[in-house]
């Protein structure tokens, strides 16, 4: 088998709440290796391209105002599987019945505001994942 890449984003709800410690532990502790981190606060440039796929969803503009509020902390994870694994970690897109034990699940909730703001992003695909990262962390 083939190791996987994945990009996971930790947003700027879970960096301002101080969460990117125990959101990259529960990753690590789970056997993946951490290949790469940065901090960034990403402009709208980056948000479209991201994005793309959303573009002209009722939520888009929110997300992107949302995504560009603040730091937001990007890794690589790589290991076998590690595309689905980080999904499953991160739960169901909307916190508020996202299981319990998953980081959306444990940490997340509705704020009542325009878009859900859920802490992460996990790339779906490995097409996804290789797309992401070169936008992420293209230097
Ligand atoms: P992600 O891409 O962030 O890992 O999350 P996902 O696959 O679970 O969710 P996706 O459908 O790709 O949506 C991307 C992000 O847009 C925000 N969203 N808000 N109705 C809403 O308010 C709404 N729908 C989506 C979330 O931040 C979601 O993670
Ligand atoms: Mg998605």
């Amino acid at each position: 088998m083939t190791t996987e890449r994945t990009l996971v984003l930790v947003k700027p709800d879970g960096v301002s709440r101080g969460l990117t410690g125990a959101i990259l532990a529960r990753v690590e502790a789970k056997g993946y290796r951490l290949a790469a981190l940065e901090q960034l606060t990403p402009g709208r440039e980056l948000l479209a391209e991201h994005y793309a796929e959303h573009e002209g969803k009722p939520f888009y503009e929110p997300l992107l105002e949302f995504m560009a509020s603040g730091p937001v902390v990007a890794a690589i994870f790589e290991g076998e599987r590690v595309i689905e694994a980080f999904r499953s970690l991160a739960g169901a897109t909307d916190p508020t019945v996202a299981a319990p034990g998953t980081i959306r699940g444990d940490f997340g909730r509705d704020w009542g505001l325009k878009v859900q703001q859920n802490l992460v992003h996990g790339s779906d695909s490995p097409e996804s994942a290789e797309r992401e990262i070169a936008i992420w962390f293209s230097a």
